[in-house]
């Protein structure tokens, strides 16, 4: 064990909401082995999705109490839970703040699924309610208490848009030049416009102004993590023991494109390619999600400071490149079908991403061993998967016709 080395070996008290999802519950093992005391709050709400959708994670995902208790096996080391919905349940969560006093609280807590949020006027008002309710609550909840709190956030890459004149995206802010009344021409910072592609996106896009409100008001430190499309399955930690393992969507909703090629080539479904593949999207991998998140916890922001906003992404890769990459790696077929989604056909991407570096980030980038981790991984559950979840049948315009295969 690492324990107490971070933060200058204190051991923090820590709060995982959302911990029991893909991202959470890989960062929830790695602050419990770093030494800091972590309780997991959740509403197991995506466990509920899954039925809804009737699909299930490639991998054997086990009850969060069999999760917690083999963690405590191998670690020796207790992770708490409290099942509650941040959308719904303010009270509780600011009486669970004011007892506990959490010196961070990292928030995955909302519905994450671009494709899930379009799939009906249901689905639109639900993300919505959920995402911007449960990141409200948790601003207010901080607020309220009088406690110094360090809240962390996943955002996404998303909320830049994908058209940016070639420029390099900047971490969260955008220099600009006005000119005053009197002629003078001054510089100015401004958070980035925002031009979100989903309901789920805009819901991260209007997440940012809530929390540039309660960092203006109300003095909260705040960091923003602007996430790209993050693949792989497991950490070091879920690694040691199959009970520990992380989720794998696969399905048309949930499952993130690479993780869809991978898990495609190795159960013998074509390689499905939305439009040209002309995309260009930001990648990282699970275990760097992981690692991010400790060092942004243990680069605070100061009291003072504007909401900080990193961008948590280690490389730019087209789409139709990624599964040209799948494609010679296992010899799958590719399939281009007419994009379900009301997107840009090819787009260029920069982004800068110093902050971590400067910090410390070795980043983990696409490579051999680590895909065919991945795809062994697919292999292994193929027996698990159902065919029928694969295609996506989300559409973004009501008159689509998704899946229709187009020539390459
Ligand atoms: P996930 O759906 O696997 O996990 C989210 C967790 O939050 C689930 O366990 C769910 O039950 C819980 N939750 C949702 N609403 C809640 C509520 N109202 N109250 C309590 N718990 C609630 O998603 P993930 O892939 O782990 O993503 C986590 C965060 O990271 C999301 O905010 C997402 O926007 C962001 N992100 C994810 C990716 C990715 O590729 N997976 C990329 C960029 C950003
Ligand atoms: N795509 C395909 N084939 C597929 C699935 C997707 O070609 O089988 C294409 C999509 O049309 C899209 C791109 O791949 O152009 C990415 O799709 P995705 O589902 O992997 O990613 P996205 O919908 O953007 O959402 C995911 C997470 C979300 C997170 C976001 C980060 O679900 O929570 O915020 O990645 S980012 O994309 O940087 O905004």
């Amino acid at each position: 064990t690492t324990s107490g080395q971070a933060w200058n070996g204190q051991e923090k008290k820590i709060f995982v909401l959302g911990g029991d999802g893909f991202c959470g519950w890989p960062t929830s093992l790695h602050l419990s082995r770093l030494g800091h005391q972590v309780t997991i709050i959740d509403n197991l709400s995506r466990r509920t999705i899954d039925i809804e959708l009737e699909a299930d994670s490639l991998t054997p995902i086990q009850p969060l109490g069999i999760r917690l208790d083999v963690w405590k096996q191998w670690s020796g080391r207790n992770i708490n839970f409290e099942r509650l919905d941040l959308a719904l349940e303010y009270e509780r969560f600011l009486q669970l703040i004011l007892q506990e006093k959490p010196d961070a609280i990292i928030h995955f807590a909302e519905q994450r699924s671009a494709p899930y949020s379009m799939k009906s006027s249901r689905h639109k008002r639900y993300t919505v309610n959920n995402n911007l309710n449960a990141t409200h609550h948790v601003l207010c909840a901080i607020a309220e208490s009088g406690l110094d709190i360090h809240l962390l956030h996943l955002g996404t890459m998303g909320v830049y848009g994908y058209g940016t004149s070639g420029m390099k995206i900047p971490e969260g802010y955008l220099d600009i030049e006005v000119q005053t009344e009197q002629g003078e021409r001054v510089q100015q910072q401004i958070l980035y416009p925002t031009n979100p592609g989903s309901i789920y996106h805009m819901t991260k896009s209007q997440d940012q102004l809530l929390f540039h409100y309660y960092n203006k008001n109300d003095g909260l430190r705040i960091t923003d993590l602007h996430q790209g499309i993050v693949w792989g399955t497991n950490t070091h930690e879920t690694m040691l023991d199959e009970r520990l393992i992380n989720r794998f969507d696969y399905d048309g909703d949930y499952g993130t494109v690479l993780n869809r090629f991978l898990m495609q080539a190795a159960v013998g479904h074509p390689i499905v390619v939305h439009g040209t593949g002309g995309q260009t999207r930001a990648f990282i991998h699970i275990q760097d999600t992981v690692r991010c998140i400790q060092l942004a916890l243990e680069h605070p922001p100061v009291h003072g400071d504007r909401v900080m906003i990193f961008n948590q992404m280690t490389e730019t890769h087209r789409i139709r490149d990624l599964a040209a990459l799948v494609s010679q790696l296992t010899g799958a077929e590719i399939a281009y079908v007419s994009n379900p989604r009301k997107e840009a056909a090819e787009n260029d991407l920069h982004v800068r991403n110093e902050l971590f570096l400067s910090h410390g980030l070795q980043p983990i980038t696409l490579n051999e061993g680590l895909l065919q981790e991945v795809t062994r991984i697919a292999k292994g559950y193929a027996h698990r998967a159902d065919w029928s979840k694969i295609p996506a049948r989300s559409t973004w315009t009501r008159n689509h016709q998704p899946g229709i295969p187009i020539l390459p």
